[in-house]
């Protein structure tokens, strides 16, 4: 048994637009307010995810959450007719209308927190027992993301969404309780070393919260989150790093660690000001790692003088996604086109791809994305489950080349090309949006 890595990326709905909500989030920031285009966003991220599944035939598709959220306005106190709820929000608190209707959700990345089977204290590697890991199961615990309004939106659906998509023996678990004091958002700030062998991985989590802060820019995921979930899934204390993020990444639009850092199997690679005093806490990661998996591991930190956290987050270098496909032995690596036209960005991962680190460079057009703040990496979200469940997976779920041509035909029939806030207080506009929701999400659903 050998564990592989599902990709989980959610269709952008078609109320995908620029609200500038994102916090601590440059880009989202400074297109805030701009007209957006669903049906290129919805396009782009399909074509990501059709290239993944052409490599690895282990893309799983799950569909946009529906939008809008009355719950949410009305909760907040608009009333009387849907279209008036609407309407009110526009006028009164357009943020609030934009949190309602927002498609955040497509940056999976900040789903939920995952760890496979064998990690856990009472997974088969740590007893030597191979029939005690019949009952573990990969943990997944679904982020709160209650640091931004507009993502505390996600959660509920999200459950729903993940139970629905993956296989049983995956345990998808509600969000961490404790409001702000356990703000979670998720893989984003996650990272476990380990390649597809027998032995359990490393699990280094990042949070922001603590001496000293950042000045500009509020930290989204508090420490203490970070140790409810290896609590939750029974990770063992020798495989467990914390590391905070550096106030300055913060600071500069590093609002989650996966804007400044990367890993995959045994690879890590990050800027040297992704995290604050933490040489030595990465010395021992090292070191386990040597421990555990008998080999060194890769780590690339990378200094500003090679590329400075400005250029970090306009370009989302550290966001590229790294992909291993069954015949070669070297991941491949999907970086932006924003990637490919900074010089001093192109140069390291051309460098390392050289070097021997990746495989191949793929680089993507997902402006869309880009525009609110996500890169490749945010679009997805990685589950690494033991390759003998792999027929368990709900067929539904995964993208064929025939269901990308049915989601693309959906996209282009039903989706507009451009959409303003204004748009959004219509009750017209959001009835066609979602029936399409509705329409996707049948055949991302049923098995017919
Ligand atoms: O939470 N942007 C998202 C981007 C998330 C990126 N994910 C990872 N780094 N893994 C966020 O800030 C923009 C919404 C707006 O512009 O209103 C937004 O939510």
């Amino acid at each position: 048994m050998s564990l592989v890595e599902l990709q989980l990326d959610r269709l952008v709905g078609p109320t995908h637009h620029f609200g500038g909500l994102g916090v601590g989030n440059l880009a989202s920031q400074k297109n805030a307010g701009k007209s957006s285009n669903p049906a290129a966003a919805a396009l782009q991220g399909l074509e990501k995810m059709r290239m993944v599944a052409a490599w690895t035939q282990m893309q799983l598709v799950t569909p946009p959450q529906r939008r809008p959220d009355f719950q949410l306005l009305r909760g907040l106190g608009f009333s009387g007719t849907n279209q008036d709820v609407l309407k009110q929000a526009l006028e009164i608190a357009p943020q609030l209308l934009s949190a309602a209707t927002g498609c955040s959700a497509m940056w999976t990345a900040n789903a939920a927190t995952i760890s496979p089977a064998s990690d856990a204290i009472n997974g088969h590697f740590n007893r030597g027992d191979q029939q005690a890991n019949l009952n573990a199961q990969t943990e997944l615990t679904v982020a709160n993301l209650v640091s931004s309004i507009h993502r505390t939106t996600e959660p509920a659906q999200t459950l729903q969404d993940l139970r629905t998509a993956l296989p049983p023996s995956c345990r998808v678990t509600a969000e961490l309780p404790g409001g702000t004091a356990m703000r979670d958002e998720g893989a984003a700030n996650h990272m476990r070393l380990g390649t597809s062998s027998k032995q359990p991985g490393i699990h280094l989590f990042v949070y922001g919260d603590g001496d000293p802060l950042p000045t500009h820019h509020q930290p989204r995921q508090s420490r203490a989150a970070c140790e409810a979930i290896a609590r939750r899934h029974r990770l063992p204390d020798e495989n467990v790093f914390f590391l905070k993020q550096h106030p300055d990444a913060i600071d500069a639009g590093a609002f989650h660690n996966d804007v400044v850092a990367m890993s995959h199997q045994d690879r890590l690679i990050h800027h040297t000001a992704a995290f604050i005093d933490a040489d030595v806490i990465l010395q021992r990661v090292e070191h386990r790692y040597q421990q555990l998996h008998d080999r060194e591991l890769i780590r690339i930190a990378v200094p500003a003088e090679s590329l400075s956290l400005k250029q970090a987050v306009a370009t989302y270098l550290f966001n590229s996604q790294i992909i291993s496909t069954p015949s070669e032995v070297a991941p491949r690596i999907i970086c932006t086109r924003q990637v490919e036209q900074d010089p001093a960005a192109r140069k390291l991962v051309e460098t390392w791809c050289a070097e021997g680190v990746f495989e191949s460079i793929h680089y993507v057009d997902l402006d869309q994305s880009m525009s609110g703040g996500g890169g490749p990496a945010c679009l997805r979200l990685r589950i690494p489950v033991s390759d003998d469940l792999i027929d368990t997976i709900p067929s539904y779920s995964r993208l064929t080349e025939a269901k990308y041509e049915q989601l693309r035909t959906h996209i282009e029939h039903d989706y507009v090309t451009k959409l303003t806030i204004e748009d959004l207080a219509r009750v017209d506009f959001h009835q066609h949006a979602t029936e399409t929701q509705q329409k996707l999400a049948r055949v991302l659903t049923s098995n017919h």
